[in-house]
């Protein structure tokens, strides 16, 4: 196995040799040729297109948000990089536990979209999975998706399964106890796990800075004797590299690898009453624009000649005609039981819920 990264050497870097990898630059040019991922042109317009999508549902979520049709949503635009660039690196088969601000790589993993929005709305059928969809449903609890993962990955390891298990936390999750926990487990069983950290700056409105004195993310990995990496999570390409180079190293039976992706949302941390312009500057928010990822992208594809306004205007209206279909669907939901919602606890169902659950279906048909 040849690999573009040497995952052992980065076991033991010291926390000042840790540089974010990148490919292409702020101007869309290519800085590191020999990372360059092995995507043909098709691959790199998908890829692409995968973020454009994210970011009109990102967009189409809000509005509907605003207009009272989805319950809770954790915008996604500046992410596109780090979260659909790492999801289009995995497998179908490889088992994804994402965060509750990982709605899109769920989507593209397979979780049809009337069910992410089931989900945002609290709906017991957002939680019922397709038979093929290897994830779990979001997790809330920040830190929690490492134990968990660490877990899976231990069960694939045992299975003797090609597969690895891959999980996303923030800057704040690295913070949790349950994140050491977790590295340090699939370290110790050398499981096939990737860990992404997606460091956007800040835990809601606490900075990264005040988080933690370790100068990076990626070095919390190190301290579990699991590569660890930093990455420009605002270039797709690096970012796809890192993932797909991570992956190969995983499954091949060589333990885990911890990436921190360095990003930014742009948006509030939900739209639950954050406010970010009462903890960030708008100076600072600006800078971070100018690194979008999309912009970076198109910017490179546009020079290739593989990309233009039209294809962007056609898909654009393409992606919000999808999206209105799913909420439609969504929509048409039949209303939320509480009786319905307990039943989905246990496989089998204990007495004292049971008494509930009476109770609860009892009080819906009067
Ligand atoms: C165990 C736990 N403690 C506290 C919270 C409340 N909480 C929700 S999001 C959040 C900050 C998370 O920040 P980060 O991990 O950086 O992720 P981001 O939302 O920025 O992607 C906190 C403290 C929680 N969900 N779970």
């Amino acid at each position: 196995m040849t690999l573009k990264i040497d995952f052992e050497a980065l076991k033991t870097l010291s926390p000042a040799e840790i540089k974010p990898i990148q490919v292409l630059d702020e101007q869309g040019k290519v800085v590191a040729p020999e990372l360059f991922p092995d995507l043909s042109d098709e691959r790199l317009v998908e890829l692409f297109k995968k973020m454009l999508w994210s970011r009109i549902l990102d967009e189409r979520s809000t509005k509907l948000n605003r207009q009272g049709r989805l319950g809770f949503f954790a915008p996604t635009a500046g992410e596109e990089a780090s979260q659909i660039a790492s999801e289009f690196a995995m497998q179908k088969e490889d088992f994804l536990l994402p965060a509750y601000r990982d709605v899109p790589q769920l989507v593209m993993h397979g979780l049809p979209l009337e069910k992410a929005f089931l989900w945002s709305r609290g709906h017991v059928l957002g939680n019922q999975y397709p038979d093929d969809l290897v994830a779990l449903p979001p997790q809330i609890i920040i830190g929690a998706q490492y134990v968990q993962a660490a877990g899976v990955a231990l069960g694939l390891k045992k299975k003797g399964s090609p597969n690895v298990a891959y999980t996303y936390t923030g800057d704040g999750g690295t913070s949790q106890g349950d994140f050491y926990e977790g590295i340090n487990f699939a370290g110790a069983f050398q499981v096939p796990a990737i860990f992404v950290v997606q460091n956007n700056g800040y835990a809601i409105s606490v900075p990264r800075t005040v988080q933690t004195a370790a100068k990076t993310l990626a070095q919390k990995g190190i301290a579990a004797g699991i590569p660890g990496l930093q990455v420009d999570g605002m270039d797709a390409l690096a970012v796809y590299t890192v993932m797909s180079e991570a992956r190969k190293y995983s499954a091949a039976g060589n333990g885990p690898v911890l990436i921190e992706t360095l990003t930014y949302r742009f948006g509030p941390h939900t739209l639950s009453g954050d406010d970010p312009h009462r903890y960030r500057t708008a100076n600072e928010e600006n800078e971070w624009l100018q690194k979008d990822p999309l912009i970076r992208f198109r910017t490179y594809l546009d020079a290739k000649g593989l990309w233009s306004k039209e294809q962007e205007e056609d898909f654009t209206a393409q992606v919000n005609e999808e999206i209105t279909e799913a909420m439609k669907k969504a929509e048409q939901a039949p209303k939320q039981k509480i009786s319905e919602y307990l039943k989905n606890v246990f496989v089998e169902t204990p007495q004292a819920l049971e008494e509930q659950i009476a109770k609860f279906v009892a009080k819906e048909e009067e």
